[in-house]
């Protein structure tokens, strides 16, 4: 909040009301890549099975509720199922709903954030490990960060591991600025919650009036950038700081990076994975990459 540009990182979107808002997104007739992954997951079932082997363990970051999760256990039939996330709300909510579902499954949930290094406790689970990371969360990072994300978990996943990452793909910038700038406005209430969270938790005054949601593709850095535009000048208190804002300048709260198949592949290769499989959905809007640690 302090450099030139003005910036807070998307993952403090998700607490509670956030992750609720997030939900309303997936469902959301703009917001495809959720439907698209669905899709292209159940259309690639058995072959996303054949890919990942049968009764490894399964590692899932930020599974929130956990959809496409479920098809995967189906499938897998892993020996545990470790769900990791920040929302600790959402986490629970899973874990509870799938403890139901999959009642002699060892599923041990992880509150955490798994930009960091994550220990992952050797009690759990057997045979290979594999992380599923879905819903192109990767897409938040910058080509550099991935590349460092993706090395970090190649070294959790050891030897002969291997990932799953789901990677929305560039398209029509038509498509992409309706999925981030939906008719009712549940983006704007996403990206703006994250000023009633700073305003609850950390005691600011932000005035959410004050600012609207700002959503772009930007074509040459393969993004979509979030902002929050603040619509005069102002000045903001967080706890003891003082901001202060131009009319029109804005916190830029998200990247969306979007990526060719070809270009997804490289990063990982990039990272010490071999890209060994990609599947698509019918559109071609959506891909899903299964890396082996090479
Ligand atoms: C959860 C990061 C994949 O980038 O599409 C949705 C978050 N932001 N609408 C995305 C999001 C605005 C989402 N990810």
């Amino acid at each position: 909040m302090s450099l030139p540009q003005k910036a807070l990182p998307p993952k403090y979107f998700y607490d509670a009301n956030g992750s609720r808002l997030f939900e309303a997104i997936c469902r959301l007739k703009e917001y495809y890549p959720t439907r698209s992954e669905l899709s292209l997951t159940r259309r690639h079932l058995a072959a996303i099975a054949r890919f990942a082997r049968k009764g490894g363990t399964l590692i899932e970051y930020g599974s929130g509720e956990s959809m496409k999760s479920r098809l995967l256990i189906e499938a897998l039939r892993p020996s545990a199922y470790i769900p990791v996330d920040i929302s600790e709300h959402a986490l629970r909510n899973a874990a509870a709903t799938l403890r139901r579902s999959f009642p002699r499954l060892d599923i041990h949930a992880v509150h955490g954030d798994f930009s960091q290094p994550l220990t992952i406790s050797m009690a759990h689970g057997e045979g290979r490990r594999v992380v599923y990371f879905p819903g192109s969360t990767i897409g938040n990072l910058g080509p550099a960060e991935a590349q460092a994300f993706l090395r970090m978990t190649r070294s959790q996943v050891g030897p002969g591991g291997a990932m799953l990452v789901g990677v929305d793909l560039r398209k029509d910038a038509n498509v992409l600025h309706a999925a981030y700038n939906d008719a009712r406005g549940v983006t704007a209430a996403f990206n703006l919650n994250l000023l009633a969270r700073i305003n609850r938790e950390l005691g600011a005054d932000f005035r959410l009036r004050r600012f609207r949601h700002y959503a772009f593709y930007n074509a040459a850095l393969g993004r979509i950038e979030m902002h929050l535009v603040s619509l005069g000048r102002q000045r903001v208190r967080v706890g003891r700081h003082r901001f202060d804002f131009e009319a029109g300048e804005s916190i830029h709260t998200e990247n969306s990076y979007k990526y060719s198949v070809e270009g997804f592949g490289a990063l990982a290769r990039s990272a010490g994975f071999r890209a060994k499989e990609v599947w698509l959905d019918r559109k071609g809007w959506f891909s899903l990459h299964g890396l082996v640690a090479a």
